[in-house]
């Protein structure tokens, strides 16, 4: 099994402890805005943003760059804090959050450098995702390129952070069944399973159990490719810790098994650069 370097995973904890503060004095500068989406997805946003994502700063709208999907957009702050302490915009802009004439509102819109995608309503992660999967695999960079020569290695790939509350929405797998249909391996899914929604417990407000199957039902799963699969939480290692759900169908993923870290982002875990 392969485990996270404990230098990695030092790393990864004080940065996201870092977006964790920075989310703090966005909220309450603002006084308005969601604490717990944002503080759940840290350490998946930290490992992403730091080790994972082929993003480039200085050209936010490279056409090769990975693309990141914040499909849960009510965590807002916690993306912003990353594309801020990742150098897409001063890490000042960041008090301006929720102020009037601010860019950074309390759902990402486009105007921001780095933010892909507007959201908020949930729901549309992996719909979205698999649209823009699918053009890459064509060889566009962008959803106007459809029509470009298919059958072209993926210029880039995509990740869609989802909420575990948001799983409930009919249409996300409404987007796991499009992937599995175009079996685009260059998208991977996310879930936060941090146990709760809007209004309570998800196991209360409408149970997802058994997440695993249901995502394999759904057709990402298939012989030779165990995917999708459950992952330990960094912070808190080995049987005890709590158990974010991470999928990814990804080939090159699929000999990954339980342990410590995030699916999908734990190989390659050495940065990797534009
Ligand atoms: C379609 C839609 N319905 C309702 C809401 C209101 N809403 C905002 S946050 C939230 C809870 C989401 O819970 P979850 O997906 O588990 O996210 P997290 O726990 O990470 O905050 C809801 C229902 C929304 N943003 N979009
Ligand atoms: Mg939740």
């Amino acid at each position: 099994m392969h485990l996270h370097d404990e230098t990695l995973v030092r790393d990864i904890a004080r940065t996201a402890q870092q977006l964790r503060i920075d989310v703090l004095k966005m909220v309450y500068g603002a006084k308005s805005g969601h604490l717990g989406g944002p503080f759940s997805a840290a350490e998946i946003v930290a490992s992403l943003y730091f080790h994972h994502l082929r993003i480039d700063p200085a050209r936010p709208d490279w056409a090769e760059r990975d693309r990141f999907i914040l499909s849960k957009g009510h965590a807002s702050p916690v993306l912003y804090a990353a594309l801020a302490r990742r150098g897409f915009f001063p890490v000042d802009e960041l008090s301006t959050f929720r102020q009037l004439d601010s860019r950074l509102h309390g759902h990402p819109e486009r105007i921001v450098p780095g933010v892909e995608v507007v959201a908020g309503p949930l729901g549309h992660g992996v719909a979205i995702g698999a649209g823009m999967a699918l053009a890459a695999r064509m060889g566009g960079s962008k959803p106007s390129a459809m029509s470009a020569p298919s059958g072209r290695a993926s210029a880039f790939r995509v990740y869609a952070l989802l909420g575990d509350g948001e799983t409930n929405a009919g249409v996300i797998w409404e987007g796991v069944m499009t992937a599995a249909k175009y079996r685009l391996g260059n998208l991977v899914a996310i879930v936060d399973d941090n146990g709760i929604q809007q209004t309570g417990a998800t196991a209360d407000v409408m149970p997802m159990e058994p997440m695993i199957d249901k995502w394999r039902a759904f057709g990402l799963a298939r012989p030779g490719n165990p995917w999708p699969q459950r992952q330990g939480d960094p912070r808190r290692p080995g049987p005890g810790g709590r158990h974010p759900r991470a999928a990814e169908r990804d080939h090159r993923a699929h000999d990954q098994g339980s342990g410590r870290g995030i699916h999908g982002v734990r190989q390659p875990l050495a940065r990797r650069t534009p």
